[in-house]
Parts: structure tokens; C-alpha cells; sequence
């Protein structure tokens, strides 16, 4: 693309709590500002902090978080850059929406399942926040006690288990490549 210009998109990152979205998101984003490219990542800590902190994480309020989110990952998209959004978007049929709110607009949207097994993130725990969960301290959390729905047909699937965050990143690249984003 450099004749064209760099095009902006989203890549939609999906997954459990500590599956390791962020941590791609976060990688990536180093690396197509190492490389020229302007890129922004949004998540949880941006989101639900400023714009989204009316929302909780019933169905209702998840739905809303993941629409306002793919409303503004489309004017960053709009305005050229990668937009990298991390969010758990357990439901189907709010990652359908997003993919929609895109495509009405003609950008381009990638949806990425970070495919870390419960098991695993339980395991890392990282916040503590699956130990709250099973002990019933937080109430519907994913994975635990409300449902995350697996994109049947993502554009990529990342499986964490046996790759570094680097490796993890790197066919995220190699797929904007694939299809002459970058
Ligand atoms: C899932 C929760 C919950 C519940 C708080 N369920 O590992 P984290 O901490 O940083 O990522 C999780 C984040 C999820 O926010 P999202 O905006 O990505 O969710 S969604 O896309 O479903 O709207 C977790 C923390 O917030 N967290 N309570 N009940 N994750």
C-alpha cells in the first residue's frame, strides 16, 4: 500500500478475561508505529474509564459498550488509522454489529478470536478477578456464570497456549498483509 496510502481498519480482538488480547493489541500496535503506520488501540481501561463508564456487564450494558466502541473504532478507521480494539464482546451478535457498523461504511474489519482456553485464564488470573467470580464476589462474569459465545467465522484464530505474544502478533501482520492493508 504505499502508493495508495495506508487505509484505515479495525482488527476486533475477542476472547476471555486474560486470554491476552490486550497484550497482542498492545505488541502490534508497537509495531505499525515502528513501522510507520498509525495505529490506536481501545479497551477496557480507555473505554470503561471515560465514555462507557455509565455501563456495567449485564447483556444490556454489554451490548452498549461494544456498540458505542465500533462506532468510535469506525471514525479512527475513517480517519486512517488501525484501530485495535480489545474487548471480551462474548455475544455474537454484538461483534455482528460491529462488523456491520463497519462495513456500512466500507472499512475494512478483522475479527480476531484470541483462543486461550478457561482453564488456562483461570489459571493466570492475573486480577484475581476468576477467584472473585467462584466465589460468587462478582456476579456474570464470562466465563464463569455468563455464556462467551466462540466466533464461529473469525479471521483469525490465535492460540495462545503455545506461542509467544510476538508469534501471536506476527500472523496478525501477516493477515493486514494478506489483504493489503499494509
Ligand atoms: C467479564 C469483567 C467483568 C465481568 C469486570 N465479565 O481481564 P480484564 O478484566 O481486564 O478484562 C475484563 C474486562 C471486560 O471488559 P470489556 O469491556 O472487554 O467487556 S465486554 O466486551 O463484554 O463489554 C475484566 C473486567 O473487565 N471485568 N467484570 N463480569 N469481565
Amino acid at each position: 500500500g504505499h502508493l495508495r496510502g495506508f487505509r484505515g481498519c479495525t482488527v476486533w480482538f475477542t476472547g476471555l478475561s486474560g486470554a491476552g488480547k490486550t497484550s497482542i493489541a498492545f505488541e502490534l500496535e508497537a509495531y505499525l508505529i515502528q513501522h510507520g503506520i498509525p495505529a490506536y488501540g481501545l479497551d477496557g481501561d480507555n473505554m470503561r474509564t471515560g465514555l462507557n463508564k455509565d455501563l456495567g456487564f449485564s447483556k444490556r450494558d454489554r451490548e452498549e459498550n461494544i456498540r458505542r466502541v465500533a462506532e468510535v473504532a469506525k471514525l479512527f478507521a475513517d480517519a486512517g488509522q488501525i484501530c485495535l480494539c480489545s474487548f471480551v464482546s462474548p455475544f455474537a451478535e454484538d461483534r455482528e454489529l460491529a462488523r456491520r457498523i463497519h462495513r456500512d461504511s466500507d472499512l475494512p474489519f478483522f475479527e480476531v478470536f484470541v483462543d486461550t482456553p478457561l482453564i488456562i485464564c483461570e489459571q493466570r488470573d492475573t486480577k484475581g478477578l476468576y477467584q472473585k467470580a467462584r466465589q460468587g464476589a462478582i456476579k456474570g462474569f464470562t466465563g464463569i456464570d455468563q455464556p462467551y459465545e466462540k466466533p464461529e467465522h473469525p479471521d483469525l484464530v490465535v492460540k495462545t497456549i503455545d506461542s509467544t505474544v510476538e508469534e501471536s502478533t506476527l500472523h496478525v501482520v501477516e493477515m493486514l498483509q494478506e489483504n493489503g492493508i499494509i
